[in-house]
């Protein structure tokens, strides 16, 4: 029999729907440096809870992205690390285990799961896991259809925002018809599509441009230009008067390009462990790269963190190089797939 164990373990909707009818306060959070899909997945799940009558706190470890904090309910988040007062049931989304919460107090407690990437420990009483959802907001969305409440604009909106954001302008993940169909039911109940593409990409600050001039610049290329390194840190940011916040997203940069396959990207800032991002196209497997480094994530999108040595980031760098290479074959480059679905 095929090896499905997540599958089998795994809850359907109607279990977390049973779950969400039979308890009345609730906690709803993600994890900690929320994305849009992780603010966007947490803050409709409130609003469709409270539809219901419930009593909903929404507390997150961090603050939510600039992205989301133009949508209604995103000002109802508050910013904890220790969940406090009583709760009957706290749904989690987005987190492959508890601790990628950022938050203390949960453990114990009735708590439901709802993830899609790969490796989630499974670690709630209900565990509604799918990992080919191209977002999280995917299966929020199917949770509120199966509990019947009315999707309304705003909850629309903020799943609209968690898979733009999560497929990268539906640029990577598994994106199947499913996606299209819940954003064309997301469409229809009021999400537009043109102005939250905007909001979600066009809202940077100057800063940002000077810290990408800086970037690539000092961007190295390694294999053939298949694998690009980039490195961010403390001083650059101070430099170009920008934030990690305006830093999102920028280790996709060098995938917009015909030659890079994969990105890896340095993050370094004083009296922190090295954040290392790991970024792909097709089939080469930076999860796994990850994994070996004690992260995670996906096929093409994945990251860890690293006690920052340069002999630790030359280690990664090849064994980025090395998955191109296995993935694409050795040699000048010209059997890597080009334009094709990523
Ligand atoms: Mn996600």
């Amino acid at each position: 029999m095929v090896s499905m164990t997540s599958k089998i373990t795994s809850h359907a909707v109607g279990d977390v729907c049973r779950a969400i009818r039979a308890h009345r306060r609730f906690i709803v959070t993600s994890h900690v440096r929320p994305d849009g899909d992780a603010t966007g997945s947490q803050v409709a799940m409130a609003l469709a809870l409270k539809a219901l009558g419930k009593h909903v706190r929404l507390i997150s470890a961090d603050p939510p992205p600039d992205i989301c904090r133009a949508l209604p309910g995103v000002d109802e988040i508050e910013v904890a690390s220790t969940v406090t007062g009583d709760w009957d049931a706290a749904i989690i989304m987005e987190c492959g285990d508890l601790s990628r919460t950022g938050l203390t107090g949960l453990s114990g407690g009735f708590v439901v799961n709802i993830d899609h990437h790969i490796g989630n420990t499974l670690y709630g009483a209900i565990n509604y896991f799918d990992e080919s959802a191209a977002a999280c907001g995917e299966l929020v969305f199917t949770v509120i259809q199966a509990l019947d409440v009315a999707l309304t604009a705003e909850i629309a909106s903020h799943l609209y925002i968690a898979i733009l954001t999560d497929t990268g302008s539906f640029h990577h993940g598994p994106i199947s018809a499913r996606t299209f169909d819940v954003c064309r039911h997301l469409t229809v109940a009021g999400a537009t599509p043109s102005a939250l593409a905007r909001q979600a990409f066009d809202q940077y600050q100057v800063g940002r441009l000077k810290v990408i001039g800086v970037m690539l610049n000092e961007m190295q290329l390694e294999s053939q230009n298949r694998v690009a390194v980039l490195a961010l840190d403390d001083v650059l940011l101070a430099q170009s008067g920008a934030t990690l916040d305006d830093t999102d997203g920028l280790v996709n940069l060098p995938l917009t390009t015909s030659e890079v396959q994969a990105v890896v990207l340095f993050k370094s800032a004083v009296g922190e462990p090295l954040r290392v991002s790991l970024r792909s196209k097709g089939t080469v497997d930076v999860r796994a790269v990850a994994v070996a480094f004690g992260g995670g994530g996906h096929t093409n999108a994945a990251g860890f963190t690293l006690e920052a040595t340069t002999e630790k980031r030359d280690v990664v760098v090849q064994q980025v190089v090395a998955a191109v290479e296995a993935a694409l074959g050795r040699g000048n480059g010209k059997s890597r797939s080009k334009g094709g679905p990523s």
